[in-house]
């Protein structure tokens, strides 16, 4: 596993300390005190690196991660045939790997030439949503679900820039199952020939575990979950996301 930067702390702790603030700062005192409602203390790991801000933390011991993967495997329903496609250049591509999205009604996520349209919230994802809100302070409207039966099953390098995500809201990715590579390639340093030289930050994501891709990373970072054939075991990964309504994309939908 290559290196990167970490550094621990326990977010609510750290929170408590910023609201020891004096009296001036009464207003931003009190939201400190409604902020801490909402976490839970778990200890988190900084990943840093130019332009790359993340947080990686265990969110759920073994037992309720088994207990969330299994739950999930009886209810989400994933998209098959045409739906379960993805445009790239005019060209029609299977998608490797099983996709869902869940999340407020209404809501469409628009990617790769494909609208998604979110199904209502199932109680074990609003279950793992709440759970990442404790931990976060932030709340999420949608969540975009990717299931890998094996190691051949993978996601390619991409950003998850698309202009409805809102930029201050991290995309908050919840991961059940086998333990897969996850890979950043910051985008000035993709290939051999690239103008830069800029070592990529490699993780491995753990059953239970929760990564949160912070402002800026999606703007230079792109990520992938590469194949690994060894991998004979599947996982489900679950970004939460908020999408703000107004800047969705209009089109064809994907029910
Ligand atoms: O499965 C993963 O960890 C990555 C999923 C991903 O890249 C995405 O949802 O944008």
């Amino acid at each position: 596993m290559d290196k990167f930067v970490t550094r621990y702390r326990k977010r609510s702790a750290v929170e408590a300390d910023e609201c020891k603030t004096e009296e001036p700062f009464k207003k931003y005192k009190e939201e400190c005190e409604v902020e801490e409602e909402f976490s839970q203390p778990i200890p988190w790991k900084k990943i840093e690196a130019e332009g790359l801000d993340c947080d990686y933390s265990l969110l759920f011991d073994k037992e309720e991660a088994d207990h969330l993967f299994n739950q999930l495997e009886e209810e989400v329903e994933y998209f098959t045939g045409d739906k379960a496609k993805l445009q790239v250049y005019g060209r029609s591509y299977s998608v490797p790997r099983k996709q869902a999205t869940y999340g407020d009604e209404g809501l469409m996520y628009s990617f790769s030439g494909v609208h998604l349209m979110a199904k209502p919230w199932t109680s074990t994802l609003e279950r793992i949503r709440d759970a990442v809100t404790r931990a976060t302070g932030h709340t999420f409207n949608f969540v975009l679900i990717n299931r890998y039966n094996d190691g051949h099953d993978h996601i390619g390098e991409h950003r998850d820039d698309e202009r409805e995500l809102d930029p201050a809201c991290p995309i908050a990715s919840v991961s059940l199952g086998a333990a897969r590579d996850f890979i950043f390639r910051h985008k000035d340093a993709r290939t051999g020939s690239s103008k830069r030289q800029i070592e990529p930050v490699k993780l491995e994501l753990a059953h239970g575990s929760l990564l949160l891709m912070n402002y800026p990373t999606n703007t230079y970072w792109y990520h992938s979950l590469p194949v690994r054939k060894k991998v004979k075991m599947p996982r489900i990964n679950l970004t939460f996301r908020r999408i703000v309504k107004n800047r969705q994309k209009t089109g064809f939908k994907i029910e």
